[in-house]
């Protein structure tokens, strides 16, 4: 039997739209990608063939079409309201009560969504074909990027199942994971393009293209939180309603959960904000909505948002402040950090005034002066961010705005500064006779992880090198009464008390002592695995750089830094110096643990509720586990704590057995 183009062609699109919902939506492809090429090709080339076999819902559509000189304007049948915002667990109760009193009801069930940070559409599809897609624009009306969105890769073109409502106008939200985000910036950067300030601006200017080919090409994706209007039965519920449109083959959010009263509310806002960091995309924010339909209706609007759902921001992460000056900070290994000084600004819940600006390339990609106005930005732990200049608050007057100029010399020592090869960071060549290097030697020496000398504060440091007290860490352990008493500010009983810490780290263990030495790229884990490899430091300083590349977690360049380190007569010096001080460690006896867990590699990440990482991995290397701080293939368990991102998601991805805080306790009532 023959069949005709046209037949081939219907029967190519239905087979590519369904694979399309096994791919994207199912994350269950049910062929191989060298099957779907083929398909695609094939339906390219009928309809370059016979033009009149061309639909608009065709999957080779989503290659994009000819560019558009404008976008046409759409009026949204029904508006596309906004959302109230609620900023603290009280504003969010007061809405819950508003809301209850309204309808006579003492509880009422909430459907819970993150709320994704990217670019609000409305797409209309008629009789199961999408038709049209617009922006949310002013909320009336919006602009017509229908060619655009059909080259988003996970929004169906044709919807598939029963009961498909004849007119169906779907709103959601369309982002740039984040991952994607960043292989996307990376690319244009070294094709010397334009890269994008945070994903929603790459989305919103992703979906602004004229060329939808551009658009095409770009790792948008959407997810369906709403309806507009509908000629036809859904649920009456919200939840039930996206379920039922994730039937359909329309992407809906993974996270969604269906809560009751205001009190499950708040446990999973606090849930999906300590997993934020963790997830793919940017949210800002839970969207709480009143999950029956007849509620919604009779709750109404107010003004421009529904009296039915409040968004429950977070704090903001990035705020806009001004750039006062900048700072050049000398850290230890001499590399010299750019600092802002900032105009004081509430960000991410604490009071941020300094950002780093890490190099001189960073400055001149910002493209940022001193007077302009800047975007900063924190998230979780790390250190604050400027992440681009406001153009409209660019200070504009010669006098006002100033270039920054990297220093030619060292900031505190005056030494010159040079730049090695490939690398970003331009370095003080001071070493030790550098005050700054040296003060940031001792801060590593003395700090907890590392010789953990209580007592021996940053302005105590700066006081003793600046008297010249102390020009090694060896000096510390030579330190007298009188010394001190010298110091301004210096009681006998601070001094009697750092005596007696300065005697008790004396006595350390072999991974501190390496670990304290401040080696280029030593950090704890590898000191740890050094200590582990050659139980001395004798032999740990005479090893050739192949036998240290055979340590986990040492490759060439670490290995270099160690031989570096080891070649230098100054340090040989201090060394020796260290050892005549006092300083010592009980011998390393045993390369690989003995214990229960012997043999075994452990990582743990996330927040413990019991007891902090560092005191869990000390647990476990007592009973004779190794730990690390990367998942790998040489990893046993992970112990993850909420929270737990990336290495949780490898370890699953290697199939590395994971384990809970609980799990991991009742193993240690067994073992300990
Ligand atoms: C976002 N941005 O994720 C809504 N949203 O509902 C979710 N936005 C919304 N819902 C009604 N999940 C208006 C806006």
């Amino acid at each position: 039997m023959t069949t005709s183009p046209a037949e081939e062609a219907a029967a190519l699109r239905d087979q590519l739209s369904r694979w399309s919902v096994a791919y994207f939506e199912l994350d269950a492809p049910i062929v191989p990608d060298a099957d779907y090429d083929a398909s695609m090709r094939r339906l390219e080339a009928l309809e370059a063939e016979h033009p009149a076999l061309q639909t608009p819902d065709s999957p080779t559509r989503r290659v994009g079409s000819a560019p558009l000189s404008s976008f046409d304007s759409v009026d949204h049948r029904l508006p596309m309201l906004s959302l109230d915002n609620a900023f603290s667990a009280e504003e969010l109760k007061d809405f819950h009560r508003r809301a209850t009193e309204r309808l006579g009801l003492t509880e009422m069930s909430y459907c819970c969504e993150p709320k994704l940070d990217g670019v609000a559409v409305s797409i209309v599809y008629e009789q199961g074909k999408m038709t049209l897609a617009a922006t949310r624009g002013d909320g009336t009306s919006g602009e017509n990027v229908t060619a655009n969105v059909r080259t988003i890769k996970n929004v169906p073109l044709t919807l598939v199942g029963d009961a498909i409502p004849s007119y169906l106008e779907v709103r959601g939200e369309v982002v740039i994971p984040r991952e994607a985000f960043e292989r996307m910036n990376a690319r244009a950067t070294a094709v010397g393009e334009k890269v994008f300030v945070n994903p929603r601006n790459a989305a919103a200017g992703s979906l602004r293209q004229l060329d939808s080919s551009i658009t095409s090409k770009r790792p948008l994706a959407f997810t369906a939180y709403s309806v507009g209007v509908v000629e036809g039965e859904l649920p009456p519920f919200h939840d039930a309603t996206l379920q039922r449109l994730g039937e359909w083959g329309l992407p809906i959010s993974k996270y969604m959960e269906t809560v009751t009263g205001i009190a499950a509310c708040e446990t999973y806002y606090e849930a999906i904000a300590a997993k934020r960091e963790a997830l793919p995309f940017d949210i800002d924010g839970i969207v709480f909505k009143v999950n029956g339909i007849a509620e919604q209706e009779k709750l109404g609007f107010v003004s421009r948002a529904p009296r039915w759902a409040i968004a429950r921001k977070f704090p903001a992460q990035e705020v806009s402040t001004r750039l006062l000056g900048v700072d050049f900070q000398v850290g230890r290994t001499g590399a010299i950090t750019p600092v802002a000084r900032l105009d004081p600004v509430f960000v991410g819940g604490v009071t941020v005034s300094n950002a780093t600006l890490h190099n001189a390339d960073e400055i001149e990609r910002l493209g940022v002066q001193i007077g302009d106005t800047i975007i900063v930005r924190r998230a979780g732990d790390v250190i604050p961010q400027i992440v681009s200049v406001v153009e409209s608050g660019r200070a504009n007057s010669v006098t006002e705005r100033k270039v920054i100029q990297f220093p030619a010399h060292c900031p505190d020592c005056g030494s010159d500064v040079f730049r090695e090869e490939g690398e970003a960071v331009v370095r003080c060549v001071g070493g030790m006779a550098c005050a700054a290097q040296l003060k940031a030697v001792i801060r590593h020496f003395a700090s907890r992880k590392a010789l953990d000398i209580e007592g021996l504060g940053d302005k105590l440091i700066d006081q003793l090198v600046d008297d010249g007290l102390v020009t090694t860490v060896a000096d510390l352990f030579r330190l007298g009464k009188e010394q001190l008493a010298s110091l301004e500010r210096m009681g006998e009983r601070s001094s009697e008390n750092l005596l007696t810490s300065l005697a008790n780290s004396q006595v350390t263990t072999l991974p501190r002592f390496i670990y304290a030495l401040g080696i280029r790229e030593v950090g704890e884990a590898t000191a740890r695995a050094l200590a582990q490899h050659f139980l001395t430091l004798e032999d740990l300083l005479a090893a050739p750089a192949d036998v240290l590349e055979g340590v986990d977690d040492v490759g060439p360049v670490v290995a270099r830094h160690i031989r570096a380190f080891a070649c230098d007569e100054r340090n040989r010096q201090v060394l020796s110096d260290l050892m005549a001080a006092g300083v010592n460690w009980p011998a390393v006896s045993v390369a690989d643990g003995d214990g229960p867990l012997a043999g075994t590699v452990w990582v743990v990440t996330g927040k413990l509720e019991t007891t902090g990482r560092d005191d869990a991995e000390q647990r476990l290397r007592a009973l004779g586990a190794k730990t690390a701080s990367s998942v790998s293939s040489k990893t046993s368990t992970v112990l993850a704590g909420p929270g737990a991102g990336s290495k949780r998601k490898k370890a699953e991805g290697l199939g590395v057995s994971i384990i809970d805080e609980a799990e991991w306790l009742a193993m240690l009532e067994e073992l300990e």
